[in-house]
């Protein structure tokens, strides 16, 4: 057996072991969710032929040539019995692009396609896209919204950027047509979420207006605006604060949209992410909010605090300390799969119900923003529980 040969075998033996690998739900418990052990998609699940050249006469070593570096932050949608992720995918030259990952089962399985998906190149200054939030309209089409990240010619920091939010739509996931990017009254905007159903007779975006790549600057949080059409979106309406964020929060820093609100009796349940700044740097964790079924862009619900903080190893990563979801796929038995990245470099799953989140959003109390106010709302609790468990 050759070198290429033997290395080939590994290879291969190894990656057939991992995507063949069940999953199973974690000892942690809070009653809200099953997070579930294993990586639902790491950079080890992109295929080797996407990374290895296969024949040894012009790869002897079996050495790979174009690396992958993370996967992480996906949409996700169900589809004709399939369970679908369209990841970001990072290489190791850190250039982003999505791929498609297949599986029969929401939480194990996940296989990509052959071909990652080959965007329309209809932006020429774009150099990034990433974190592609897939909703499906009731407009019969399914919308993909991403960031288009381009280089700030404007500014002499190598590093400076411009995110903006690119829209392609499609049937099948396979072939994709793009629309111009979404024009609003702010220079950037990432994080932008197209809503599944009109309002008013309009296309619904969530929005992040930002000063600045980074920083969010003026921008107060997760926004709401409307959009006549969809092959010219522009934002006719101001953008109007749905999710602020609040001084000593979860969500000080910024916040933005993440999967597209799910639909419940109770109104629409948005799970979203907020940054909170710390001594060792930016924290990113996972929270909930409501909105009115009739009024989206009307706030019902706040409950206090995180919802999924990175655990244990999730911690660690690229960018170490993130918990960022852009995908959630709910089932008619009310299942609810949230796929989430941890620290950008993999993504999980965590299992729920509907009837479990609207109790979680319902009646979680919000956050009463003051110490003292915090432990007067715990000895309510705690109150409470004394006189149900001393009767
Ligand atoms: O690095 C953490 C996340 O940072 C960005 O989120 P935000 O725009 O709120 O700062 C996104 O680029 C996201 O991809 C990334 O996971």
């Amino acid at each position: 057996m050759t070198d290429f040969e033997r290395n080939k075998a590994r290879v291969t033996a190894e990656y057939e072991a991992l995507i063949n690998r069940k999953n199973i739900v974690s000892d942690s418990y809070n009653g809200i969710y099953d997070r579930y052990v294993y990586p639902v998609l790491t950079a080890a699940h992109a295929p080797i032929i996407w990374k290895y050249d296969m024949n040894p006469e012009t790869n002897p070593y079996f050495m790979e040539r174009l690396g992958i570096n993370a996967v992480l932050n996906s949409g996700a949608i169900y589809l004709n019995g399939k369970y679908y992720l369209v990841a970001r995918v990072e290489g190791n030259d850190r250039k982003s692009f999505f791929a498609v990952a297949e599986s029969d089962s929401p939480v194990d399985g996940f296989r990509f396609w052959d071909f990652p998906v080959q965007l329309p190149d209809t932006e020429p200054e774009e150099t990034n896209v990433y974190d592609m939030r897939l909703t499906q309209h009731e407009d019969g089409w399914i919308y993909g919204v991403f960031c288009s990240e381009s280089k700030d010619k404007t500014s002499n920091d190598l590093s400076a950027a411009t995110a903006q939010a690119g829209i392609v739509r499609t049937k099948d996931l396979k072939t994709w047509e793009r629309l111009p990017n979404l024009k609003s009254k702010s220079p950037q905007q990432r994080n932008v979420v197209l809503h599944p159903e009109f309002v008013d007779g309009k296309y619904a975006f969530y929005t992040r207006p930002q000063d600045d790549f980074i920083e969010t600057g003026s921008g107060g949080g997760v926004c709401f605006g409307l959009c006549e059409d969809i092959t010219n979106p522009v934002i006719c309406t101001d953008e109007v604060v749905i999710s602020p964020r609040q001084y000593h929060t979860i969500t000080e820093v910024k916040n933005g949209a993440g999967a597209v609100p799910i639909k419940t009796p109770k109104g629409w349940i948005h799970i979203a992410h907020g940054v909170r700044n710390t001594a060792a740097g930016l924290r990113y964790v996972i929270y909930v909010f409501a909105t009115d079924l009739k009024d989206p862009s009307k706030l019902i619900a706040s409950p206090s605090g995180l919802f999924i903080a990175p655990h244990g190893s999730e911690r660690v990563g690229d960018v170490s300390n993130v918990a960022f979801t852009n995908g959630a796929i709910v089932r008619e038995n009310g299942d609810v799969y949230i796929y989430y990245a941890s620290s950008d470099t993999r993504l999980h799953v965590a299992a729920t119900t509907i009837d479990k989140l609207m109790d979680y959003t319902f009646n979680t109390p919000s956050d009463p923003l003051r110490s003292v106010d915090c432990v007067k709302q715990r000895c309510g609790l705690i109150r409470k529980n004394l006189e149900y468990l001393n009767k």
